[in-house]
């Protein structure tokens, strides 16, 4: 559903917004309050999940989100052990930055079977790391090494061969926490080189940030770890993802 989402945006020249959410920083509190934001429409999916889910109570934490909002939440697992049921479909990850064959395909095989019996739908995603400046969990945690930010040549060859492998989303990503957001250029190097949908995300931490990132290319930007604690920016993180952007609409 987040495809026929972005395709639908990307033919009326808007963009959209997910919020990270990590379970093992969730409280009843926060997820009303994002529940709310989202009754208001500044939030159009949530992503749910971490480097470590160490909360015993993360199913219910979910549940507790999808009572408080019907907007659609995927999960965005950092490990084979974060699946849920509850969510209405998967980020099925392929990290195609790195050479760890487990995060390629083994992890994959391992649970194919249980998100069939969970009937969780897959969105198969091209996940493609981006340094941002500092060691962030996702690249500690999956053993690889991400693309320097200043060869925006490889992350467009990248997302080119997983658009040719047949994965449906990009997913340019410099961490959580990330100094540096993924730097312009490479999103526009990646825009340039494939039709999949773009999602951007790790270190955005103000509007403008998010601005410089849809207006080089990106679909959707993905906001986690700034609004942890303090959602007062959401309202106008919003108001600058949800502005019209007719500059987007016809680009490749
Ligand atoms: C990380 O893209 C997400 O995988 C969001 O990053 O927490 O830095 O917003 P932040």
């Amino acid at each position: 559903m987040i495809l026929s989402a972005l395709s639908r945006a990307r033919e009326a020249g808007r963009k959209l917004l997910a919020v990270l959410v990590d379970p093992d920083k969730a409280t009843r509190e926060c997820l009303r309050a994002l529940g709310e934001h989202a009754r208001q429409g500044h939030v159009d999916f949530f992503f749910w999940g971490g480097s470590l889910v160490n909360q015993p109570q993360s199913e219910y934490y979910l549940r507790l989100l999808k009572g408080f909002t019907e907007v659609p939440v995927l999960l965005f697992p950092g490990s084979v052990y974060q699946l849920d049921g509850q969510a209405d479909g998967l980020l099925l990850l392929s990290l195609i930055s790195g050479r760890n064959p487990e995060l390629l395909i083994g992890h994959h095989v391992t649970v194919a079977g249980r998100i069939k019996q969970m009937g969780l739908p897959t969105v198969p995603t091209g996940y493609i790391l981006i340094d941002g400046g500092k060691a962030t969990s996702v690249s500690y945690m999956s053993g690889t090494t991400p693309i320097p930010s200043d060869k925006p040549a490889i992350a467009a060859a990248t997302a080119l061969a997983g658009e040719q492998l047949g994965l449906r989303l990009i997913y340019l990503d410099a961490g959580s926490g990330a100094l540096t957001p993924v730097h312009p250029r490479t999103i526009r190097a990646v825009r340039a080189e494939v039709d999949l949908p773009i999602v951007v995300g790790g270190g955005i931490r103000n509007p403008d940030r998010a601005r410089e990132a849809l207006q080089a290319g990106a679909d959707l930007v993905v906001v986690g770890n700034g609004l942890e604690g303090d959602h007062s920016w959401l309202p106008s993180l919003s108001a600058v993802v949800h502005a019209s952007h007719p500059s987007a609409v016809g680009v490749k």
